[in-house]
């Protein structure tokens, strides 16, 4: 009798759903994305601010900040992956059909933000959360020393790139990859929590779970990256193999090595050789090192503000934390370059450790490409939970696009940092480029997407780490490691991005593709200027054209996004023409040498 009753009353219910009309269904779920963007903002906000305290200050000993970025993080996690959030939601999405699209994107946004936080398994989050947050201050807590001493990753990068005694290179080297022994525990451990989180919501790891951001499977990523590597490896084995022997020159050995020693390169990880060349009468490093350290900054914004784009706030000047500690400071703080958008709004800050020179220059202007980024589509037609980049990798192209537009020759000339009529080596300066953005691809889309996809897909063996990172950048970079690197190092943990921004790392080698996509037409069809040699400053017709890429956040598509904008997809051919000329200029420069890496991949 009871249960007939239910039954009716059911029936009754589900009648008058059914009967719903669309305008007043559309008002239901407006009310209720409302509400939880409200609460969602707030929550954000407070986690946020927690997170920027744990990552500006952090103190050996005390678990203040982290306490509280715990519980910031867990409230966060609580309302986002709240089982009533997650029914309501999924039970919307079934009649998305009834929905605006951007109803539908917004409640797509809730569920993929509940798959990182189900409630279903409140315990698992916190462990995972109070995971992270240790981990996070290990890496950047951790006091690097060279013979006792000291250093900062500033010194080291500076160090690897200019000293020429190999026994100091390898003993500065071996000092930037101590961090990872402390790191591995904590490594596999985050390994693990983030495969479970996400499985709880159905997606089979944690590296799906990051792509699925793009609308892809982990196949079609992976086949995306590989295909992007095998693209530009006949470029990058001419420079692997000039590389190989100006570096033997360099440091005075005889004998040619088959495969680039780690600690021979300019990079901790390899990751970019530009600081090899040195063009003649185009010395950005010597005219920077006049600058000071907020000249650049202020200078990046200088830029962004020639092209139409407003000043930044007071507010980003007063909170942000832009340069490094003082040497005597009694704390640390995170050392990697970053931009946040703390509230989903007007509070916007970077992190930064900048020092006047070429990479933090492109550095800057990287992350106030972000900055610019979330005010440009902070505005009313972009709501809170879709102010995001069209993807997460047009995010990270803007500013690496401005990065190359301020180092190419007429743009400094244009700011009087070079004399206009200075000679310089066009190949020269084209072989500088290719040393990044080349050399880039196969640690990007190689090393980093591949470790990753066997350490959350394939749940690579904890044993097993070490001896795979660095069978990855031997296949792919053609690099090895100065002596034997047995698994109590654990040389990927040595890298930010592996403990701190999981999964994500094929959205740089993506950005880099986009990156000269947007450059060539911004080139050609803005500024009817050859793409080697630009000049972007003062052009408003540049900011409109980035701004109409930024405005709309996510509210978009970003596969038509990019057709409405430059008419192609995706496309990998832009970068590849920029790079054309330098590949039989290198070929000729390497005759007679033998090249050891294979010649396809
Ligand atoms: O991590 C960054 C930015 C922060 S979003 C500084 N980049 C990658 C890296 O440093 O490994 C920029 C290019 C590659
Ligand atoms: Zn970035």
């Amino acid at each position: 009798m009871k249960k007939k009753v239910v039954f009716g009353l059911g029936a009754v219910f589900l009648l008058l759903v059914g009967c719903q009309s669309r305008e007043s269904f559309q008002a239901e779920v407006q009310q209720f994305i409302e509400g939880y963007t409200k609460q969602y903002q707030q929550l954000y906000y407070a986690a946020s601010k927690a997170e920027w305290k744990s990552n500006t200050r952090i103190v050996e000993g005390d678990s203040t900040n982290a306490i509280a970025t715990r519980q910031a993080n867990e409230a966060l996690a609580a309302f986002t992956g709240s089982a009533k959030n997650i029914a309501t939601i999924q039970a919307y999405l079934k009649k998305e059909n009834r929905l605006t699209a951007l109803q539908v994107k917004q409640l797509k946004k809730m569920l993929y933000l509940a798959a990182n936080n189900p409630q279903t398994v409140p315990e698992l989050v916190k462990e995972r959360i109070k995971a992270e947050t240790e981990q996070n201050e290990k890496l950047f807590g951790f006091d690097f020393k060279v013979d006792g001493r000291s250093v900062t990753t500033n010194e080291i990068d500076e160090a690897l790139r200019t000293e020429t005694d190999l026994k100091e290179r390898l003993k500065v080297w071996k000092a930037s990859k101590e961090v990872g022994t402390v790191l591995k525990d904590g490594l596999v451990n985050l390994q693990q929590l983030r495969n479970q989180t996400v499985q709880a919501l159905g997606y089979p790891d944690y590296f799906t779970y990051q792509v699925s951001d793009y609308g892809m499977s982990t196949e079609e990523m992976l086949e995306l990256n590989h295909r992007l590597v095998r693209e530009i490896w006949p470029l990058y084995r001419e420079l692997h193999t000039y590389a190989r022997y100006e570096l033997a020159r360099r440091y005075g050995v005889a004998e040619v090595p088959d495969m680039l020693p780690a600690h021979w390169l300019p990079n901790r990880w390899g990751q970019d050789w530009s600081s090899l060349v040195q063009v003649e009468g185009m010395n950005l490093d010597a005219i920077l090192r006049q600058k000071s350290a907020e000249w650049i900054v202020r200078q990046g914004e200088r830029f962004y503000k020639s092209l139409d784009f407003p000043p930044l706030p007071a507010s980003f000047w007063e909170l942000s934390s832009l340069y490094p500690l003082p040497k005597d400071a009694p704390y640390k703080k995170n050392n990697h370059a970053s931009a946040w958008h703390l509230d989903l709004d007007k509070d916007v800050r970077c992190l930064m450790s900048v020092v006047p020179n070429t990479e933090w220059y492109e550095t800057a202007h990287h992350e106030l490409g972000h900055i610019y980024y979330f005010i440009s589509y902070s505005n009313p037609d972009v709501p809170i939970l879709l102010r995001d980049g069209a993807n997460r990798a047009f995010h990270e192209a803007m500013g690496s696009l401005m990065g190359l537009a301020a180092m190419q020759k007429p743009f400094l000339a244009g700011l009087d940092l070079l004399p206009a009529n200075r000679q310089t080596d066009p190949m020269q300066l084209l072989l500088k480029e290719a040393l990044n953005y080349i050399v880039f691809i196969p640690w990007s889309a190689g090393v980093m997407t591949d470790f990753e996809y066997e350490l959350y897909a394939r749940n690579l063996p904890a044993a097993e780490f070490n001896r795979t990172w660095w069978e990855l950048k031997q296949k792919y970079q053609g690099i090895v490691a100065p002596e034997p690197r047995g698994e109590n190092y654990c040389d990927a943990a040595t890298k930010t991005h592996i403990n701190n921004d999981a999964a994500q790392y094929y959205d740089y080698a993506l950005s880099y593709v986009l990156l000269f996509q947007f450059h060539d037409h911004i080139a050609r069809e803005i500024l009817h200027q050859d793409p080697h040699a630009t000049n972007y400053y003062g052009q408003a017709a540049v900011g409109e054209f980035v701004r109409e890429l930024m405005y709309p956040g996510a509210t978009v598509d970003w596969r038509k996004l990019l057709k409405d904008t430059i008419g192609q997809e995706l496309s990998a051919r832009p970068m590849l023409n920029y790079f054309q000329p330098l590949l039989e200029y290198l070929k000729k420069a390497n005759q007679g040498r033998t090249y050891t890496l294979p010649e396809t991949i």
